[in-house]
Parts: C-alpha cells; structure tokens; sequence
C-alpha cells in the first residue's frame, strides 16, 4: 500500500470541529499505516516443511520388490529389521547427516610448535555414522551371507535407505565394500586376514574403512598411462610406494588398495596396464602416524563436501604387494564393480530422497487455491520423476540380485555375463538420471529449493558426482564394449534374450527391463 494510495486529507478548507475531526481521522490512518509497515502478517514466508517419515515402510515399491522376491523367512526377518533401521535413520541418523554437512573436515597440516603433522580433522557426526555402519552390519551382511543369495540385496537395500542420511558417509562404505570383495576374491590370504576381518566387523572398535588410490595428476580415467608411482621391493619382502595421488577420496580411511609400478633392480618400471600391481597398505600405524605419507591439501569440491577428499604424497609408505604383477588393474576391477553398484544405489536414493520430498510439499503447498497435489501439471512432473526411480531401483535390485547369486556359487553362466554388462550399463545410465531429476526436482520446490539451508541443494551437488567419479560416463560406455569383446559378444545375446523372455513388461510386473527400453 504506497503512500500515493492513501485516501488524502490535506488541503480542505474546514471549521475547528471539522479540523479535530479531519485530526482523528488522519491519526487513525497513520495508526493503520503504522500497522502494515510492522509487517505483521507479511515478514516470513511461511510454509510448511517437506519431510520424509520411516523410509522403508513409505518406500511401497521396495516393500513390494521384497514382498514378491525374498523367501518368506527371510522376508520376515529382514522387514523387522529394515522398519527398525527406518526408524532410526528418521529420529536419529538424519540429524548426524545434517551435521555432517555444517561441519566439513578440516586440514592441520602443522602444529603450533611448527611439527608437521598433516592432520585431517573429521566431526564426531561423521565418526558417529562409522560407529553406525559397523553396528548395521553395512558391509559385514554381505560377507557374513546369513541369507545366502539375499544377503547381497539385502545389504543393498540397507544402504540404500542409509544412503541419503549417511551425510557422505556412503562413500567410504563404497570403497570399504570393494576393498573386501577384493580381499575375499583373492581367497583372503593370511597377511589379509586381518584387514578383511577389520572391514567387514559389526564391531565399531575394530571395524575399518579403506580407500581406493587410483588417480594420480595425470588423469583418474586413463589409468594404465597415469600412474607413476613406483614400487620398491625391501628386503622383507613387503615394498615402499613412491609417488603422488591426486584425489583420494576419504582420506581419513584406516587402509587402501592403490596401484603402482614396480621397479627393477636398475630401477626401470614397465609402461602401461601390464605394468601396473596391485597394493594393500595402513594409512597410519598403530600410533596414529602416518605411513611415510604426506597430505598436500584437501580438495575444494563442488559437493560431497562433507567428506575428506585429499592429495597424498606417498614417500616410501609400506605396502603389501596382493595381486599377480602387472595384473594390478584386472585385480582393482573387482573393487570398481563394487563402487559403480554403490554409485547406482546413492543414484537410485537421492532420487528417491528429492521426489518424496517433492511428493510431501505438493500435499502441503497451497498455489493458485488449491494444493500442489491438485494441478495436474504439477502431479505430471512428479509422476514422471517417479517412473524414472522406480525403473532405476528395479534396475538396481535387479543386479544385486544377480551379484548375490555369482557370490553364492549359484548364478548361471549366462547371469554373471548379464551381471558384467548390467554394471556399467545402470552406473552410467541412473548417475546421469540422478542429476536430472534432481534438478527437476528442486524446480517442482519453486524459488525454496534453491535455498541451502532447505538441505536440497546439497542433495543436488551430491548428486552431480555421480556420472563423474568411478568412471564417467564415456568409460563406462567403452567399459560395456570391453564386456562384448571379452565375452565374444555373448553378454549382448544373454542381454537381449533375458529382456525377450522378461514378463509382459507390465509396471505392476516390476521388470527391471523396463527402464533400460524406455
Ligand atoms: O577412486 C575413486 C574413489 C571415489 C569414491 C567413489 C565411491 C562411490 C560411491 C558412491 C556412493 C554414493 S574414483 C576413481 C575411479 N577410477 C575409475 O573408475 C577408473 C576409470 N577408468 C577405467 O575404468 C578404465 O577403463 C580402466 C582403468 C579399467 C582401463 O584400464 P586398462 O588397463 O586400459 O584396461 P584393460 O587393459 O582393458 O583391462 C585390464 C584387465 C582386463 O582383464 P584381462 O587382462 O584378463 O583381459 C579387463 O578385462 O582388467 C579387466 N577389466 C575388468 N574386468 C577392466 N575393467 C573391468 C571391469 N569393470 N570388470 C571386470
């Protein structure tokens, strides 16, 4: 209400009764004038917060995937304990993920007294959610087996309603997963026994999260042509690492697998993939001490910030060689396949995270009259969101379905091929989906979903890495040719034959087949 509105009073010629009366009156506007310039009813926008409530029993799909698919027995176990999960994610780990994201870690790199001491300082939210981890059993369920074949999906439905809450704790568990699938397929030799206990420990004192050192500054894609770091053989038998890894992500990790080239006695490495070893070594020693490894700097990063990502100096860190020489890259590419299935499941669950958002806001939102939920224009957006998570997630059950039968000596020749296609095919496919329906979903929050602390722009730059790291998209393309030239073209048959003999392709029949014919 601008001043040139006001009714005006001025400027009338009037007697002194008409005068106390024209006074009364123009009081009164100042007095409602003064009323609106409080901003009483104008000075917040209120509006009522999108939330999710327990997101397993919400999450209808999933319970009707489990439903449909687990033995019964099985079924009535793992439903107790992933409504349990459910609630403990909503009344107590998603506050830690908020945490976690308001305190990012932060680099010492020397003391007061100038000691160097490169010490990478983490919150207690993100220590908390390794403590939660190990007490989920997040990566023991997978090895322990207790449900044979299920045991893999069900690992991976835990983590896919952790993943969203785990305020970038996903990430470590991602490479912790892969160190121990690299362990275990190596037969877990005595030296590793150890480790391999560490990382998959329901034990929150003894449990071990590892890293997975593959980039150097000359690229993280071209692999066999960047890495130059070198490895010498000691005496003893173990060796020294010697070189300089440009982007380890969760630095503060208690172990790694890294690759690196092993020198002659004349000092001469052989270039290229064959040149490349597989090595196991500790961050830190039983003191704390670093393994003849310096921390450059962290890494300032667009997203997942909540996580420490590093450049690490290796200056003769022991390290226990563990693949065949040369056969470091066929080695880590266990560990790889395990990190693109956790990239597709923080794919499937972000999404799923910012459409139940989306969904929750259009019952509350009032626009144009009505709620959001009653514009069909609106609810069209949605639904289409929603068709593109649900094809992901069946998609993704799909492949731990598979993957739970080849770790159980129970897949079919032609299962582990579809399995080897199905990796790089749903890593490259649902990283690239992740960020487009975030950003359509912040969009379906109007102006609000651009705001930080709404927690949804973080959701979004969380999810922009997901075409980027464990393989970018083109990779993973040239990833599904190296399949159909090592299997003579076979995962391609097996591929097409699975999708002919797939039920009718009906969305209640839940194909996992449909997402990728869309
Ligand atoms: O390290 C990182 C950490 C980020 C943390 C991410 C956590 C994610 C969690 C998400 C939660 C929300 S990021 C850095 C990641 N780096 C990459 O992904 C590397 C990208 N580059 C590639 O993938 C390349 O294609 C290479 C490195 C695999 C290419 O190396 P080569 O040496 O040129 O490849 P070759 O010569 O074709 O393959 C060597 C051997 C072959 O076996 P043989 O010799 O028996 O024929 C291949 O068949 O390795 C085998 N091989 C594979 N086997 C290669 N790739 C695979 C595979 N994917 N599966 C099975």
């Amino acid at each position: 209400w601008g001043s040139c509105q006001m009714p005006s009073i001025k400027g009338i010629n009037m007697t002194v009764g008409q005068e106390q009366q024209a006074g009364m009156k123009e009081k009164q506007v100042l007095e409602d004038l003064e009323t609106h310039l409080t901003r009483r009813d104008t000075e917040a926008l209120f509006q009522e917060q999108p939330q999710t409530g327990n997101q397993y029993l919400e999450d209808t799909l999933l319970r009707s995937y489990l439903k449909t698919h687990l033995p019964p027995k099985v079924l009535e176990e793992v439903h107790q304990d992933l409504e349990r999960f459910g609630n403990r994610l909503l009344t107590k780990i998603q506050r830690l993920s908020w945490e976690c994201e308001l305190n990012p870690p932060a680099f010492r790199q020397f003391d007061a007294w100038g000691r160097r001491v490169d010490h990478i300082h983490t919150c207690s939210a993100w220590r908390r959610m390794k403590e939660i981890s190990a007490e989920e059993g997040l990566i023991a369920e997978a090895y322990e087996k207790r449900y044979s074949n299920w045991s893999r999906l069900y690992q991976a439905v835990k983590l896919y309603l952790f993943s969203s809450s785990s305020g970038g704790f996903s990430c470590p568990l991602a490479m912790t997963d892969g160190a121990a699938k690299v362990i275990e397929s190596l037969g877990i030799p005595g030296s590793l026994k150890n480790a391999f206990d560490r990382l998959t420990s329901r034990d929150p004192e003894k449990f071990w999260t590892s890293g997975q050192w593959m980039t150097e500054r000359r690229g993280g894609s071209d692999v066999a042509n960047g890495t130059e770091t070198v490895a010498r053989k000691q005496p003893d038998g173990t060796y020294r690492l010697y070189g300089f890894k440009w982007f380890t992500s969760a630095a503060d990790s208690d172990m790694a697998l890294t690759l690196a080239r092993i020198a002659d006695a004349e000092g001469q490495c052989t270039q290229g993939s064959r040149g490349l070893s597989l090595f196991f070594l500790r961050v830190r020693d039983e003191e704390g001490k670093l393994n003849n490894i310096q921390v450059q700097r962290l890494k300032d990063k667009l997203g997942t910030r909540q996580m420490a990502t590093a450049e690490l100096w290796l200056q003769g860190a022991r390290a226990e060689l563990i693949s065949a020489e040369g056969r470091g890259v066929a080695a880590i590419s266990n560990m790889l396949n395990i990190t693109r299935i956790h990239n597709v499941i923080g794919a499937v669950a972000s999404m799923r995270r910012m459409i139940s958002l989306s969904r929750d806001y259009a019952c509350k939102r009032v626009a144009f009259g009505k709620l959001l939920k009653d514009h069909p224009l609106h609810m069209q957006t949605i639904a289409r969101m929603e068709v593109q998570v649900r094809g992901a997630f069946l998609l993704l059950m799909e492949i731990v379905r598979l993957l739970g039968l080849a770790e159980t000596n129970l897949a079919t020749e032609q299962e582990q091929l579809l399995l080897r296609l199905l990796i790089p095919v749903a890593k490259l496919y649902t990283g690239k989906q992740a960020s487009a329906v975030a950003v359509e979903a912040m969009e379906s929050f109007g102006g609000q979903g651009y705001m930080e602390d709404t927690g949804l722009p973080v959701i979004l730059r969380d999810a922009l890495v997901l075409s980027i790291w464990e393989g970018t998209t083109n990779i993973l393309s040239l990833d599904v040719l190296r399949s159909l030239a090592k299997s003579q073209g076979q995962v391609m048959a097996v591929f097409l034959s699975t999708v002919q003999v797939s039920p009718q392709l009906q969305p209640c029949s839940a194909s996992p087949w449909q997402s990728l014919l869309w």
